[in-house]
């Protein structure tokens, strides 16, 4: 099957499920993700995108802690703010599974490392792990913090440098203090399932080769590879999590490490999917096991060595299922507030804008998912500026798109009549010509910034053409035209409208909620990618599309 005709399984990172979604986490793995669906779908592609909470790991923990709830209480209550925030926004998976309550999810993961030890793939090792004295409990690499020895900088995870990217272990993470008790974690011995990832190393060296993603991430990739893969506990000694399904003494009250069954959740929400559908759960392994399907993640920067390195050394491992085809990684977004510096989106430091706020307030979503777009941090991080919002909302939307439309739509209805006027074919000038001649050569364009997954590019064309079709209008001045002569005005006012019915499609995987006004502006139900630049049919039934844009001083 050519891959033209593949169906697209598309995944976002699953966020944790202990706090709410701000506009880092939107522009990361979800918005690229939804645009890209959107994309496939208007193309015909049979897509299935799936996403869900990360309910377990030591985040969740923390927060029950600190908000005196139960892990499960704490993800059940986030995963249904996280899930609302997403359909505000427009982001419409087919799945919003859980992995503590999806109910495939806890077997699934369990068989996936059943069938690893199987195969061997497991070495179990006595190992030095830090510890809590005055709490009692074992810390895994989120419950301490210290600093990374490559780069020196402190206040880093137990699991991975903020700032260098390395992995940190007991080894390279210097003075570590427990986070639940603030005093100095200790060292204490414990036993543990490592999954042998030297075995893989040539597995993933040849997964990488052939995988696309942003050159970034694949010389990330690369100089971690270089480095050598190593052993990683796939086990973990805290109370919240899968069990390790195995009948041995040393498992008992062991769970699995949360990056060994977060990824798996992939699946078990595809299962779910699967079932929510009427089908079969198993019919799941149609998008995972079959050639004819094509897997493509969507994640942020830190994610990066999970999704490229250690998924892809358990997918190789486990030995039936698909590898995916892509991996779109986009860096973080950092935020400036007036007069501050530019800073990390954090939540402890009050430096983030949230969506639940955001959509409280009545923000429009098309204009943050337009504003996030237009800043993606696709190539390098990039900064979130909330007056820019404004700016990029009355400039851009407001000013130009919404403008364009409107004029030319209201023009129309009010000097023409509701419908799509017949041209006079002889009052065709050049200005029209060379116009018209631009609509195939943006979509063909921006087709080809989409499919490399360049979106911010992409919707930067978009923007350029809605440009030059006010400058069309400007220099053919229908209000000017219409009292001498009506045929020609027709014309412009036609060749405006092919260009709405253009701009509304374009514009449908960044925008839905505009295009969607567009689109019924013009009698368009099922907007087509393949027909964007055809000319509407003459006689078409056209409407007011309403204000799209308001302007905010
Ligand atoms: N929950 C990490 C994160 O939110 C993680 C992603 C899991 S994807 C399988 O950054
Ligand atoms: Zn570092």
């Amino acid at each position: 099957m050519s891959s033209k005709n593949k169906r697209v399984l598309v995944t976002s990172g699953l966020p944790y499920s202990n706090g709410r979604l701000h506009v880092g986490h939107i522009a990361g793995a979800y918005l690229p993700a939804d645009i890209y669906v959107r994309y496939l779908r208007l193309t015909g592609r049979e897509v299935s995108f799936v996403c869900g909470s990360d309910d377990h790991g030591v985040a969740i923990m923390l927060t029950a802690d600190k908000e005196g709830k139960t892990p499960a209480e704490v993800a059940q209550h986030y995963h249904r703010l996280q899930k609302a925030d997403f359909e505000g926004l427009g982001i419409h998976f087919d799945v919003y599974g859980s992995t503590s309550q999806t109910k495939f999810h806890a077997k699934t993961s369990q068989n996936f490392f059943l069938k690893l030890f199987e195969k061997n793939c497991f070495e179990k090792k006595v190992t030095r792990q830090h510890y809590d004295e005055t709490k009692q409990v074992f810390l895994p690499d989120r419950y301490v913090k210290g600093t990374c020895s490559f780069c020196d900088t402190p206040n880093q995870n137990g699991d991975q440098c903020e700032n260098c990217g390395k992995v940190l272990d007991i080894e390279t993470l210097k003075n570590p203090i427990s986070v639940l008790s603030g005093k100095p974690a200790s060292v204490r011995e414990t036993t543990h399932w490592f999954l042998d990832l030297t075995q893989f190393q040539g597995a993933v060296e040849r997964w990488l080769e052939k995988a696309e993603m942003r050159d970034t991430t694949k010389n990330y990739v690369r100089s971690l590879l270089s480095q050598g893969l190593v052993k990683r506990s796939m086990t973990r000694d805290i109370s919240w999590g899968i069990p390790v399904p195995l009948d041995d003494p040393d498992a008992k009250g062991k769970v699995l490490y949360v990056w060994f069954d977060a990824p798996i959740g992939y699946i078990s929400n595809t299962m779910q999917l699967c079932e929510t559908r009427g089908e079969n759960p198993e019919q799941y392994a149609d998008w995972w096991k079959s050639p004819d399907t094509e897997i493509i993640h969507f994640i942020g920067e830190d994610n990066t060595i999970f999704h490229c390195v250690i998924w892809i050394a358990m997918l190789s491992a486990e030995g039936s299922f698909q590898l995916p085809k892509a991996v779109v990684v986009n860096q973080f977004l950092n935020i400036k507030f007036p007069d501050k510096e530019v800073e990390k989106i954090s939540k402890s430091r009050g430096t983030a804008v949230w969506i639940g706020d955001y959509l409280a307030e009545g923000g429009n979503p098309d204009v943050l998912r337009y504003y996030l777009t237009a800043i993606a941090p696709e190539k390098a991080r990039t900064v979130y500026k909330p007056e820019d919002l404004q700016l990029r909302n009355n400039t851009d939307l407001a000013n130009t798109l919404g403008n364009f439309v409107n004029r030319v739509l209201s023009f129309t209805l009010k000097h023409v009549g509701n419908e799509v006027p017949a041209v006079d074919q002889s009052k065709i000038a050049d200005a029209d010509k060379s116009f018209v001649l631009r609509f195939e050569v943006t979509q063909l364009a921006v087709t080809g910034q989409i499919s490399d997954y360049n979106f911010k590019n992409a919707l930067e064309l978009v923007m350029e053409f809605a440009r030059e079709c006010n400058r069309y209008v400007d220099e053919k001045a229908p209000w000017v035209t219409r009292k001498t002569d009506m045929e020609t005005t027709k014309v412009t006012l036609c060749c405006g409208l092919n260009a709405i019915k253009l701009l509304g499609t374009l514009l449908a995987p960044f925008l839905p909620f505009a295009a969607a006004q567009i689109n019924k502006a013009l009698s368009i139900e099922d907007p087509k990618w393949a027909d964007a630049s055809r000319p509407l049919d003459p006689g078409t039934p056209i409407h007011s599309p309403g204000i799209l844009f308001t302007k905010v001083e």
